[in-house]
């Protein structure tokens, strides 16, 4: 039997006919799994690939034989050498991603739009269109963003203020604007056939309202909103207090909004490591306001330094409280500020580990917390 055979598909040899093949293929497996995830990952990474023969024909030992399927045996590598290897490629890989963050991409998304004042009202003029949009170095994909970012331009009013967004669609598609968890008159909620007609691809279509609840809150798309959120039509919202609590006086303002759709895992539509570090001074206050426009659950995990919730969805919680994961719900907001009192960069990432780090090294929903001395 040759080598080739320990990395041949499943699915092109014969099904397994009783349990006790069934065991001995998921044995075979089990060895061959390492080194056809090395093989990958040497052919996806050229810059670190190790000669493929040294993982893959090392000298057979007589002594390690494995039982094939057709009752033969075929060699196993020469353990010691080859895990070396197969180490030395996998941290190599690791380190690469590491050393390129914060890596540089085209485009930046939610970045602070002014609007227009006109008779007192801020006007926000948004088009909403198909762009191209590189989530990370190299990597470019179809977006459907509002005024060329992703996420769309973030917006800030205070509350009391008159806001007027015009929205221009440039899609292929119909689409709507929904303010989310902003309380407003039922005609300006954004969803067709429920409050409005769709805003057809072509048309215009002007919302405007007085700024209501403050908080942390989003606009995004509530039309064929799987696809035109998870592409994309997505933004920060948020309003304001007249007057801002004791807790809120912060030194950073940072908005992370988490998505989980046809661009992979991404903070503010990007992947590690061309996601932004958050950075601070030691002894900084530091803001977040943590949004989920994803249709799965992050845990977002900070090191070196706990989290104080101070507002859920906009809210002041009854009593602000402390952990270092925080779970974020699609459609939740969840407000937090850190003490920014260990210096050091601190890793900040998904809990859920496969949001986050593969074999290849960390990816996703990655970024850093750097606090300087
Ligand atoms: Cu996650």
């Amino acid at each position: 039997m040759t080598d080739t055979k320990v990395s041949s598909s499943p699915a092109t040899e014969a099904l397994p006919g009783s349990r006790r093949e069934f065991l001995r293929r998921a044995a075979l497996t089990a060895i061959a799994a390492p080194v056809a995830s090395t093989l990958l990952a040497a052919c996806k990474d050229e810059d670190h690939a190790q000669p493929a023969q040294s993982v893959t024909t090392s000298p057979a030992s007589p002594k390690s034989q494995i039982p094939t399927e057709h009752g033969g045996t075929m060699p196993t590598p020469a353990a010691g050498a080859v895990t070396a290897t197969a180490a030395d490629q996998m941290d190599a890989m690791h380190e690469k991603g590491i050393k390129a963050f914060p890596a540089k991409t085209a485009g930046k998304g939610n970045q602070l739009m002014q609007p227009k004042i006109v008779s007192g009202v801020k006007v926000y003029e948004i088009t909403a269109r198909k762009i191209q949009w590189e989530t990370e170095p190299g990597k470019m994909v179809e977006a459907w963003a509002y005024n060329d970012q992703v996420p769309g331009p973030q917006i800030r009013v205070r509350e009391g203020d008159r806001v007027r967004m015009i929205v221009k669609n440039e899609l292929p598609e119909s689409t709507a604007v929904h303010f989310h968890g902003v309380e407003l008159p039922n005609d300006q909620d954004g969803v067709p056939y429920i409050t409005q007609p769709p805003i057809k691809p072509g048309q215009t279509y002007t919302y405007e309202f007085t700024a209501p609840n403050p908080g942390s809150h989003m606009y995004h798309s509530h039309h064929n909103s799987a696809k035109q959120v998870g592409l994309g039509l997505l933004g920060a919202f948020i309003i304001e207090p007249k007057a801002k609590r004791p807790v809120e006086k912060v030194d950073v303002d940072y908005v992370m909004i988490l998505n989980d759709g046809m661009h992979g895992y991404t903070l503010n539509g990007k992947g590690f490591p061309a996601t932004e570090p958050l950075v601070a001074k030691l002894g900084q206050k530091v803001r977040i306001r943590f949004m989920n426009e994803g249709m799965m659950i992050h845990p977002m995990h900070l090191h070196g330094m706990h989290m104080t919730v101070i507002d859920k969805d906009g809210w002041p919680q009854p009593a602000p409280w402390k952990c270092d994961t925080l779970n974020i719900a699609p459609g939740e907001r969840w407000d937090v500020i850190v003490n920014c009192n260990n210096p050091g960069v601190w890793a900040f990432h998904c809990h859920i580990l496969p949001h986050a780090e593969s074999d290849h090294g960390m990816f996703g929903m990655v970024t850093a917390l750097i606090v300087n001395k």
